[in-house]
């Protein structure tokens, strides 16, 4: 059994805040490109508890990793990077005081339905439930939307992962079932609901990724050494007629510059896809995302390649494709409506069976089972 913040602090907690993981429909590695993306929560989410304390020090427990009920201590203003865990919270104090923001020390207790390095952003996800908990903790005057930049940085600056801004987006502001169409460059957004007719799946395929570690950060500075070359600020100012010239960069850059701007244009055919509920259009732009993914970002691996084909072999499934940033994670589906539940457990099994991983099903979510 958990201890609860009772158990570990001796008192009930003052504010419980939550944010979800997410998947992300389609739009990969086009956000640090300035490019557009889909994300959609999921209901798997990281909940924080807290309270002030009268002094500076910060004791924390997360209930999934470490060891259980173990408490960890710093004191403000002495954040230290230590690769582990508690750099996520000590980053959301750093950049808090950093912008001005005055904090008292407190105790928090973390506990997250969303599985680490799966795909779903639990990073992210971890990052704005502390950052909305001491916002309700101490009254900062903070909007969702600066939340998620300030998420954003906990990442970039003080854990070391150099992501862009999709994730803290997708968990400060998207819900359930609603897909977020969001513009990195701009910073617009629109909210477009998934049509009826179709159940979104979400496949944990049990192959953890690291995006602190190199690969992200080498496909992030290819795409920056492209955008130098062909003389432009960012991929997203590139478009389809730039292919021809992009395509004489040493390789793999083309290739990596033709998945960035194909993207785009896919994520646009999605949302217009998604209003028109055209169900076999967008399994297209899925599969079409997933090669690209695949073929010229390099960034899916063969256990993730295996759940994408048993999607393409399975007559209920419109469309498969990796989702979030690759090299291990999750892979998210949609079928035919009313067939979600079967279909995902079909294949999941069919997965655990040839790849010998341990595949986890997030969407749809199990029914809660009943209490005795
Ligand atoms: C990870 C990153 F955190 C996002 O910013 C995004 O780049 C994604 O990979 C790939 O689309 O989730």
């Amino acid at each position: 059994m958990n201890p609860s913040f009772q158990d570990l602090y001796g008192h009930p907690p003052e504010a419980v805040v939550h944010a979800p993981g997410r998947v992300n429909l389609i739009g990969e590695h086009t956000d640090y490109n300035g490019g557009f993306v889909l994300p959609m929560a999921i209901p798997q989410q990281t909940h924080v508890e807290l309270r002030r304390r009268q002094d500076s020090r910060v004791r924390a427990c997360s209930l999934n990793t470490g060891p259980a009920g173990e408490i960890v201590e710093y004191a403000l203003g002495k954040e230290e990077q230590r690769k582990g865990w508690i750099d996520y919270l000590q980053g959301v104090t750093s950049v808090l005081r950093r912008a001005g923001h005055a904090l008292s020390g407190f105790e928090v207790r973390i506990s997250s339905e969303v599985p680490l390095g799966s795909g779903l952003s639990s990073s992210a996800s971890l990052d704005v439930a502390l950052l909305k908990g001491l916002r309700q903790l101490f009254s900062l005057k903070l909007d969702d939307v600066q939340i998620a930049l300030l998420g954003q940085q906990v990442e970039v600056d003080f854990v070391g992962a150099p992501v862009g801004v999709m994730d803290p987006m997708a968990t400060s502001i998207a819900t359930v079932g609603v897909a977020l169409f969001l513009d990195t460059r701009e910073m617009r957004y629109e909210r477009v609901p998934l049509p009826s007719g179709v159940d979104p799946i979400v496949i944990n395929s049990g192959v953890a990724h690291n995006h602190s570690a190199g690969d992200y950060r080498v496909r992030r500075a290819e795409c920056e050494r492209a955008a130098e070359m062909l003389g432009v600020k960012m991929l997203r100012d590139l478009t389809e007629e730039d292919l021809p010239r992009a395509g004489k960069l040493p390789d793999p850059l083309g290739r990596r510059v033709r998945h960035v701007v194909t993207e785009n244009a896919r994520v646009l055919a999605t949302v217009e896809a998604l209003r028109k509920a055209d169900l076999p259009t967008l399994g297209e732009l899925f599969y079409a995302s997933h090669d690209s993914q695949r073929l010229d970002y390099e960034v899916s691996v063969p256990e993730i390649d295996l759940l994408v084909d048993l999607g393409r072999a399975d007559p209920d499934v419109y469309g498969a494709r990796l989702t979030g940033g690759g090299f291990g994670g999750s892979v998210v589906m949609l079928a035919r409506q009313g067939t979600g539940a079967a279909v995902a457990a079909r294949i999941a099994g069919r997965y655990a069976d040839q790849s010998g991983q341990r595949p986890a099903i997030l969407v749809p979510q199990a029914p809660a089972s009943p209490k005795a």
